[in-house]
């Protein structure tokens, strides 16, 4: 087999890192338009963070129907169980996928891409792997999701816990027995949701320290008919149409009218009507202002805690799960989906450790020293979270034309052109990467719309007999600073939240996601390649 471009000497035409989502959708589709593609993958099957992230409870949320390709191959004869799948349903859509799209034969798995570099001369990526082995390509395309680099805080003393103890998204791929153990978990955001809620079950104890209460949503769980399934798919196709022209690449928008705009009455029933679906709708399908205007976030906020604080029954409780006053604007910190978290904490095995009273002073061998007292446990969970967006590439040793790596490039500021591509990496294109929609983009919308611009590109490039591209400096200068204003424009700014990379000491803060909408990105990108992709050097 021979790469597509008539002169060049690399093994492949491209280079995919990271089987997820928007891997596997490039790689089907490179192939299909005959492109000789590998892709690489650390864990032993597809999936991406629903390969890493087992542990029990994990699951999307987002609802199956819009978390899944739109290729109507795939959907036609695949059901869906739960309307929220979790990671085991959503591995055996993977699969699922494969036996369709084949696309296994031309991954390499239990392998990690430690570096790669680009060789001017040839005018290809190097990329070196665990194994030793170095192969080349005319386009290295990572695509690694927004949370690929797992981050545990430097506890003293970690290193001496004898107990059992892993990162959420480090879970045991063969299970882990909860059944009567003393549990801690590290952390309330997505993952502690989810954990809490099975572990809690059947634990003889479950220990949380909370530094942040998570301002979690009720998910509005269903399971699913094939009665149901069938009803679903009649309006796939709508949906599909749908996603691209929301916001969050989702099947709903925001509210079309402001809540400043509303009168009380409109207000009180705007809110009870998108309570009552639940689910991100309370977030990214609210009144079109509570991102942007305070009072309007506030009253958002004051009726989440209304309705929480009606199902915590330990007084102590109420303020450190739903405190009067909002921690951070509502939203601002990505919220979760919780199905029975507040429950969790009426039982008589869980306890809520509040750390900004009672600090986690170090871990010891029976269990951890927080406030003075030491606890001892079976199990550490740390779920505390990833060097999200740019840790991913960051971890990887991807070395630009002038010598220095994306670390040394990123390190007081990201510049991309598009969130797509970097001044100094030509032939680089990401998926899912710093200042593109990613982590407000709804996966699979992301990963397609993302994915055919990028076949596109290579195709335009081939087409043109340029074998070197390259981000300009200043396009991406504009579009750093792009995502910058819009981002000021809402209150999103003021979380400390993985958006701005507070959660990693000493990474620079600044916000990492475009946060002007699928829509609006879309049509900038959309007008790049109409334009002849003026942002970009050729040769
Ligand atoms: O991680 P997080 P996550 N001492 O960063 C705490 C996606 N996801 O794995 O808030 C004590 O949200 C930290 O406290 P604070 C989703 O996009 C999706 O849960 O910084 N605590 C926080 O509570 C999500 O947003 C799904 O004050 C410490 C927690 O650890 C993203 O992944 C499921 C600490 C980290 O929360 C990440 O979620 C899972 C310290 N030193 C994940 N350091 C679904 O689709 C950190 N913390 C459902």
């Amino acid at each position: 087999m021979t790469t597509k471009a008539k002169n060049s000497t690399a093994d492949f035409d491209v280079v995919l890192v990271g089987a997820g989502f928007a891997g596997v959708y490039l790689l089907y589709h490179l192939r299909k338009h005959g492109y000789k593609t590998r892709l690489i993958e650390a864990g032993h099957d597809l999936g991406g963070v629903w390969h890493w992230n087992c542990y029990p409870g994990a699951r999307v949320d987002s609802i199956g129907a819009i978390y899944q390709f739109s290729d109507p191959e795939l959907w036609q004869d695949w059901d869906f169980n739960e309307k929220f799948p979790s990671w085991v349903e959503l591995r055996k859509y993977f699969h699922h996928v494969d036996k369709k799209w084949r696309v296994r034969k031309d991954c390499q798995f239990d392998t990690r891409v430690n570096g790669a570099e680009f060789d001017e001369r040839q005018r290809v990526w190097k990329v070196h792997k665990d194994d030793g082995e170095t192969i080349t390509c005319r386009y290295f395309v990572p695509c690694l999701g927004f949370a690929s680099k797992p981050v545990i805080p430097n506890f003293p003393g970690r290193d001496t816990f004898r107990g059992v103890a892993h990162h959420s998204a480090h879970w045991p791929q063969y299970g882990l027995d909860m059944d009567d153990k003393r549990i801690a978990i590290i952390g309330t955001g997505a993952s502690a949701v989810q954990i809490l809620q099975e572990a809690s079950k059947t634990a003889r104890q479950v220990t949380v320290f909370q530094r942040t209460p998570n301002l979690t949503i009720p998910m509005r769980q269903k399971k699913l008919s094939k009665a149901d399934n069938v009803q679903m798919k009649a309006h796939y196709p709508e949906i599909f149409e749908t996603r691209p022209r929301t916001f969050a690449g989702f099947e709903f928008d925001f509210h079309p009218r402001t809540w400043a705009e509303s009168s009380e009455e409109e207000r009180k029933a705007t809110f009870q009507e998108i309570w009552e679906m639940g689910a991100f709708n309370w977030w990214l399908g609210n009144f079109n202002d509570v991102l942007s205007n305070p009072a309007a976030n506030r009253a958002e906020y004051d009726y989440w805690r209304d309705q929480t604080r009606k199902r915590i029954k330990k007084p102590e409780l109420i303020e450190l799960l739903a405190p009067t006053d909002p921690p951070h604007p509502f939203g601002v910190k990505r919220p979760c989906l919780e199905q029975h978290f507040y429950e969790c904490f009426n039982q008589d095995n869980v306890e809520l450790v509040d750390v900004n009273k009672y600090p986690i002073d170090r871990i010891y061998d029976r269990g951890i020293f927080s406030g003075g007292k030491e606890r001892e446990f079976d199990i550490i969970v740390y779920a505390t979270g990833f060097d999200a967006v740019s840790g991913g590439m960051t971890q990887i040793d991807i070395k630009g034309t002038d010598g220095r790596n994306l670390r040394q490039h990123w390190s007081k500021g990201i510049t991309t052109h598009l969130g797509m591509a970097i001044p100094d990496f030509p032939n680089l294109l990401m998926s899912y990467g710093p200042q593109s929609p990613s982590g407000f983009c709804n996966g699979p919308t992301c990963a397609e719309l993302q994915g055919d611009w990028i076949i596109q590109f290579i195709e335009d490039m081939d087409q043109k007999g340029v074998s070197r591209i390259e981000a300009d400096t200043e396009a991406s200068a504009n579009w750093a600073r792009t995502t910058i204003e819009i981002a000021d424009q809402t209150l999103f700014p003021q979380g400390d939240s993985w958006y701005v990379g507070a959660n990693i000491p000493g990474k620079t803060r600044e916000f990492l996601i475009y946060p002007g909408g699928v829509p609006t990105y879309l049509k900038a990108i959309r007008k790049e390649a109409e334009s002849g992709y003026p942002g970009f050097s050729q040769m």
